[in-house]
C-alpha cells in the first residue's frame, strides 16, 4: 500500500483514463441525486399551479396516500387554492376546471338561456326588482350532462368542501353581457323577509366559464366588515373584487362556524364593461331539505 498516491489528472484517485473517470463520476453523482429525492415529484407538482394549469393534473396515487376508511379515497386529490379572505370565509381554487371542460358547460347552457330570476322579499314585485339582476341564466343538473363534466365538478367541489354532493342545488349557469350586473345581495334567505325556511344556502361555489376582458368581478362590498355603516348604494362595485378567470373556482361561506348569518358575505357581480362572463354558481345548502 506504501507510496499509492491518487496520480494528478486521474478522476476519483484512480487509475483510469480521464474521459471514462468523468463519466463513471457523473454516474455516481446522478445516482446520488436520484437518490436523494424520494417520492418529492409530487411535492414539486404541488407547488406548481402553471403546471397544473398546463396538464389538468388532478390527482397522484404513488406512494404519497394514507390508509383509508371505507368511504375514504385511494389517491391523493391536488386541488389548490389561496385564502382570499376570512371576512367572508373566501377561497380560490386556481385552474379548478379546464378549458375544455367550461366550454362544455356553456355550450350546454347556451340554448336554454332565460332572463335571470330573483327569490322575492314580502312585498317585491317582479317588475320592481328587474334592474337588480340583469344577466341572462338556466339551471342544469349534473344528469342533464352526457359529457359527465358536471358530474366531475360536483365530486370535485365535495372534496374541496367537505359537504356532500346532495346538499348542491342544479348549477345556475350566468352569462352577462356588456353593461349586464347583479346588485349585492345575500345568499341566505331572512326569514324575517322571505318567511320560513326549510334550509339554508350555507356557501356559493362559482365555477369561471370564461375570462372577461374589463369588469364582470365578484365582488363583497363588506369584505372585514367595511363599508357598513356609509349608507352603501347596493349597485356600488367596490371591496374585495374577483376576476373572472376561465376554470378558476370562488368559494364563499354565507354562514359563520355556529350557523348565523355572515354580514361579510354580501356579494354581487360588477357590471361587464369590456366582453362576456360565464359562470355556474352552485348553492350549497346546509340540509338536503328544501
Ligand atoms: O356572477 C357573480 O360573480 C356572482 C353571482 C351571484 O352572486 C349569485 O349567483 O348569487
Amino acid at each position: 500500500m506504501k507510496g499509492h498516491k491518487p496520480r494528478p489528472g486521474r478522476g476519483c484517485g484512480y487509475a483510469l483514463p480521464l474521459p471514462i473517470a468523468v463519466l463513471v463520476c457523473s454516474a455516481f453523482f446522478f445516482f446520488g441525486y436520484y437518490i436523494a429525492l424520494p417520492n418529492n415529484q409530487e411535492i414539486v407538482v404541488e407547488n406548481d399551479v402553471s403546471r397544473l394549469h398546463r396538464q389538468n393534473f388532478l390527482e397522484v396515487s404513488e406512494g404519497v396516500t394514507a390508509e383509508h376508511g371505507v368511504t375514504g379515497d385511494d389517491k391523493l386529490s391536488i386541488i389548490p387554492f389561496q385564502v382570499l379572505s376570512w371576512k367572508p370565509r373566501a377561497l380560490l381554487f386556481p385552474g379548478f376546471a379546464n378549458k375544455q371542460q367550461c366550454e362544455t358547460i356553456i355550450a350546454l347552457a347556451k340554448s336554454r338561456l332565460t332572463p335571470s330570476g330573483l327569490a322575492l322579499r314580502k312585498g317585491e314585485t317582479a317588475d320592481g326588482t328587474k334592474d337588480v339582476r340583469t344577466s341572462s341564466g338556466t339551471f342544469l343538473s349534473a344528469n342533464q350532462d352526457k359529457s359527465g363534466t358536471l358530474r366531475w365538478v360536483e365530486e370535485r367541489m365535495a372534496k374541496a368542501t367537505m359537504i356532500p354532493r346532495e346538499h348542491g342545488e342544479a348549477f345556475n349557469v350566468l352569462r352577462y353581457e356588456i353593461g349586464q350586473k347583479y346588485n349585492s345581495h345575500f345568499d341566505v334567505f331572512n326569514p324575517a323577509e322571505y318567511g320560513p325556511q326549510k334550509s339554508q344556502r350555507m356557501a356559493s361555489f362559482l365555477l369561471y366559464l370564461s375570462d372577461v376582458e374589463e369588469g364582470g368581478e365578484t365582488m363583497f362590498p363588506f369584505e372585514n366588515y367595511q363599508n357598513m355603516n356609509m349608507g352603501y348604494d347596493y349597485k356600488q362595485c367596490i371591496g374585495l373584487k374577483v376576476k373572472p378567470k376561465q376554470g378558476d373556482a370562488l368559494l364563499f361561506y354565507s354562514l359563520n362556524p355556529n350557523g348565523t348569518f355572515d354580514a361579510a358575505a354580501l356579494h354581487g357581480s360588477c357590471q361587464v364593461i369590456q366582453g362576456e362572463k360565464w359562470v355556474a354558481t352552485k348553492w350549497i345548502r346546509d340540509s338536503m331539505e328544501r
